[in-house]
């Protein structure tokens, strides 16, 4: 028998100094005490161990599937960039919005409350800290150089003209798979608010100009299609095959030009001319560029005036064209933002009568007196061709596209128009100069206007457009400090959604110049609609394209959930609304304008796209309406 004391328990000896022994000593020491210890206690503890070793054995997959679940999920609240996003996404799919009642959560915020949104605003802090390491990624993606793109004036003098320049520049490699994921899921986010968008034009308003969602039915303009031939390029982008072979069949069977109909020329030209031709470039069916050429052929009488500044409004089945009834003015920018469409039609058929028409207004327009720094007035006369209602200069609605089209056309032709990029440039430095002035608090830099020598802190969403403008001519080799505007306005164009209670942006902006002002976006009661306009996701699109910062995607994420909360109506397309400032009630207006299709859902898609080929800004110059159309090859 042993003692009682050695019978209960196995004593274990440390030692005296409680530290470290040497390791022989300490072995020879444990031999002893096993050696001392009775056959039953090293049975025991025999037993003891063997059962630990088998359990072990038996609980290593769960333990360790469990232990591999663990560490995931620590990567999912970590990464913003890589799975919040995601999981946001998959709440949002296939949601009905409209009219959904807003939520008690939304109710009790004081800013903006749907859960996405605050999803939104709790990511920014984290994405500004995650975009440091995806900046550095990009940056160290081939080791040595950065992969930015945009080079400023330092770019080669015949780049834009040759297509295999800009090849060599590799796609943002996803590094790891949720990022690959992210993009994925992202541009299927764009993919499934097309086919939404499209199956409201599919069942309510087939072959007409607009679904109007909310009363499901349809609104004409010019009684041509006009959503369903904006939107065609738009689904080859997205690789929506079977719904363009379906529109495809309808423009084959059903579209006819040969109507008694008044058609806006700016309208038609940057909508269907455009969108006819880039879908003949992409797809290389020649069904498309038949129909180009029928539209343009019957948009000519616009241009027999006394000036040869075009009238605004044609007759596309009797041939005559006139003005609006109440002047004989144009718009200033609708007669100078139809030229890539028409310069286009003529290289494409070799009439020379298209691009002799536009580019008599280009050169008249050069000329006239009444300018303001290369800044243009809104109107010009078709009978005499000078400028009408002097002394208000705008980058917004009436002038807008002006500039776009200078850069652009220049561009298309292979940067050898010198008037143009001269024009381009007086009126950059016109901006700087005259309309470009700091908010409150945030010190945002804005774009105002002009009206007779007095500053209006106003701007149109319109003008959303320049930073994607400015950063394009940065690209083709312009100043570097173009660039740097671009990205003043980039964010500034990102504000006027984020400081909405929806998070979408108004029609029109006021910025406060006044110390001490809580906020820097301020909206009129008449200007709080929102319809689905592209400028702003336009710009991000070229923001992102040529910097690779990732903020730009994740800012058009946000407003992408924005439109998918206010704007979504639940049996099929989206819709503009009234009120950007109340979530509760956005009021909607019953009408998805065309580009929101043709443009915006496009913009979205491309944005998320990390291929910088999927529409090379080397090879192709964009019309105003997104209707992407070929930078002429060198030679021509
Ligand atoms: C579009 O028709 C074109 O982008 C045009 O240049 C401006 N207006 C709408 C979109 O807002």
């Amino acid at each position: 028998m042993l003692p009682p004391s050695r019978r209960d328990f196995v004593s274990l000896t440390v030692s005296e100094s409680g530290g470290y022994t040497n390791g022989k000593q300490r072995r020879q020491s444990c031999w002893r005490k096993w050696k001392q210890l009775s056959r039953l206690q090293r049975s025991l503890i025999l037993f003891v161990l063997v059962l630990l070793l088998i359990g072990g054995i038996a609980t290593y997959p769960s333990l360790s599937a469990q232990w591999g679940a663990l560490s995931d999920t620590a990567v999912e609240e970590n990464s913003v960039e890589g799975k919040q996003p995601f999981v946001v996404e998959l709440k949002n799919q296939g949601r009905p919005l409209l009219p959904e009642p807003p939520s008690e959560q939304r109710r009790n915020s004081h800013k903006r409350g749907p859960p996405v949104l605050q999803s939104r605003l709790q990511n920014k802090g984290n994405s500004s800290e995650l975009r440091g390491a995806e900046v550095k990624n990009v940056e160290e993606g081939d080791g040595s150089k950065p992969l930015i793109s945009w080079r400023g004036a330092v770019i080669e003098a015949e780049q834009g003209t040759d297509p295999n320049a800009k090849e060599k520049e590799k796609a943002v490699e996803p590094e790891d798979p949720s990022a690959a994921q992210l993009v994925e899921s992202r541009l299927e986010a764009v993919r499934e608010a097309f086919r939404h968008a499209w199956k409201g034009y599919k069942d309510f308003a087939w072959g007409h100009d607009e679904l109007k969602p909310v009363s499901k039915s349809y609104s004409e303009w010019f009684g041509l299609g006009l959503t369903l031939i904006d939107a065609l390029d738009t689904m080859w982008i997205l690789d929506l095959k079977k719904e363009f072979e379906e529109a495809k069949q309808w423009v084959a069977t059903e579209l006819s030009f040969n109507k008694n109909v008044d058609v806006n020329l700016f309208e038609s030209t940057i909508r269907i001319l455009g969108g006819l031709l880039s879908t003949y470039h992409l797809t290389g069916d020649a069904l498309f560029l038949e129909k180009a050429k029928d539209i343009g052929s019957r948009l000519m009488p616009a241009f027999s005036t006394p000036s040869k500044i075009p009238y605004s409004d044609v007759n596309i089945g009797k041939g005559t064209a006139h003005p609006p009834r109440w002047t004989s003015d144009s718009t200033v920018a609708e007669v100078t933002s139809i030229q890539l469409e028409f310069r286009e039609l003529g290289r494409l058929t070799g009439d020379p009568k298209y691009q002799a028409a536009v580019m008599e207004v280009m050169q008249q327009v050069h000329k006239l007196e009444g300018k303001h720094d290369g800044l243009v007035p809104m109107f010009i006369n078709t009978n005499n061709g000078q400028f009408t209602h002097l002394g208000i200069y705008t980058l917004g609605a009436r002038a807008d596209s002006y500039y776009e089209y200078l850069l652009k056309q220049w561009i298309q032709g292979g940067k050898k128009e010198t008037e143009l990029l001269e024009d381009y440039l007086q009126a950059v430095e016109g901006i700087k100069k005259n309309l470009l002035k700091k908010s409150s608090p945030l010190g945002l830099t804005f774009v105002g206007e002009l009206s007779h020598g007095h500053f209006t802190p106003k701007m149109d969403h319109l003008v959303c457009f320049l930073p994607g403008t400015l950063a394009l001519g940065a690209h083709h080799g312009l100043a570097t400090e173009h660039m740097e505007l671009a990205q003043q306005l980039m964010e500034t164009c990102y504000q006027m959604y984020t400081q909405m209670e929806t998070g979408l942006a108004p029609e029109i902006a006021h910025f406060s110049m006044q110390t001490g002002s809580i906020q820097d976006v301020d909206v009129k009661l008449a200007d709080r609609h929102n319809l689905l306009r592209p400028e702003t996701v336009e710009s991000l699109f070229y923001l992102y394209r040529f910097t690779k910062d990732k903020k730009y995607q994740n800012w058009g994420w946000e407003i992408l959930q924005s439109f998918n909360t206010y704007t979504r109506v639940e049996t099929g397309g989206y819709t503009s609304i009234n009120n950007v400032r109340d979530p509760k009630y956005p009021s909607p207006r019953d009408k998805m304008e065309s580009f929101f299709l043709g443009e915006t859902l496009k913009y979205f898609y491309l944005l998320f796209s990390d291929d910088p080929n999927l529409i090379s800004l080397d090879k192709y110059v964009f019309n105003t309406e997104a209707h992407p159309l070929p930078i002429w090859p060198q030679a021509e």
